[in-house]
């Protein structure tokens, strides 16, 4: 029987390519995401594989309602991938708009807990899963314009942690992935339409692809059971640290 991945998020970036993966791999993939369009035109390509369900991670009602009322043949899910998410501007925190630090709250925190919770008991009756969630490395260093996003990213890797402490003797694995800049849709989304400043953000460098991703997510997901990759930090080649300022008065 084909194991059941549940990906959230596939309509655009890494979610995407993973749900190409997957599927190429043999597995059947339940994708979610708001995007009508792009749910359907992912459906034509990857057929009978994919089971598609428009869902807001935000709607904590409609998160248990789709689990729930999943098909039969897609109710055992074997992996849960916490993808959906977003960033949403570059201010610094006197100038950013509180309400995109709600939606990031919502989506990248509130989200990925309504998903995990819908999915976990089911999990934990069966002794048997993978729940991979997909932090960043702005949860791990500070950078200017970070802050809310960056904290989210921290609330995913703590939460990863203490998820792992938490199913001990169950047999879960648990594993938090941290890339860096990647070439997605997160820039456009980031500056909310203005497709100038996004593309800017991969100009003059190679960033990592969604396909890079995918990969990696796909060949932590195929260790033998008794490996669990707690927590991978993965950057472009060419993105590095940049160390500590100090601002001087002279
Ligand atoms: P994209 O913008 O390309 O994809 C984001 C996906 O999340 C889309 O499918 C979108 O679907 C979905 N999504 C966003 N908000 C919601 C919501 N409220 N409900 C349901 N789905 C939602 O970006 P990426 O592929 O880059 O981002 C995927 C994850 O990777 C995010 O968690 C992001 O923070 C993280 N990340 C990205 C990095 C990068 O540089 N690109 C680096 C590190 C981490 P839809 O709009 O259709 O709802
Ligand atoms: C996205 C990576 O460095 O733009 O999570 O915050 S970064």
């Amino acid at each position: 029987m084909s194991k059941i991945v549940l990906i959230t998020g596939v309509t655009s970036g890494f979610g995407k390519e993973m749900a190409r993966v997957f599927a190429n791999d043999g597995y059947k993939i339940i994708g979610t995401g708001r995007r009508e369009d792009k749910l359907t035109q992912l459906k034509e390509e990857l057929k009978d594989s994919l089971h598609v369900v428009k869902l807001d991670v935000r709607d904590k009602k409609a998160v248990f309602e789709a689990i729930k009322n999943l098909p039969d043949s897609y109710k055992t899910i074997d992996i849960l991938i916490n993808n959906a998410g977003l960033a949403l501007g570059l201010e610094g925190a006197n100038n950013a708009d509180l309400e995109d630090w709600e939606i990031m709250i919502d989506t990248n925190i509130k989200g990925l807990l309504y998903v995990t919770k819908a999915v976990l008991p089911n999990m934990v009756k069966r002794k048997s899963g993978h729940v991979f969630n997909i932090g960043s490395i702005a949860g791990n260093w500070p950078y200017e314009g970070g802050n809310v996003y960056g904290a989210t990213k921290s609330f995913v890797k703590q939460f990863s942690l203490n998820l792992r402490t938490d199913l001990k003797g169950t047999n879960i694995r648990v594993s938090n992935i941290e890339p860096g800049m990647a070439k997605t849709e997160f820039s456009n989304v980031r500056s909310k339409g203005d497709e100038k400043k996004a593309q800017k953000v991969y100009e003059g460098y190679q960033p990592l692809l969604a396909e890079d991703i995918a990969n990696i997510v796909w060949t932590i997901a195929k260790f033998p059971a008794h490996v669990n990759v707690n927590n991978i930090e993965v950057m472009p080649t060419c993105q590095s640290f940049g160390g500590l300022v100090v601002e001087k008065s002279n």
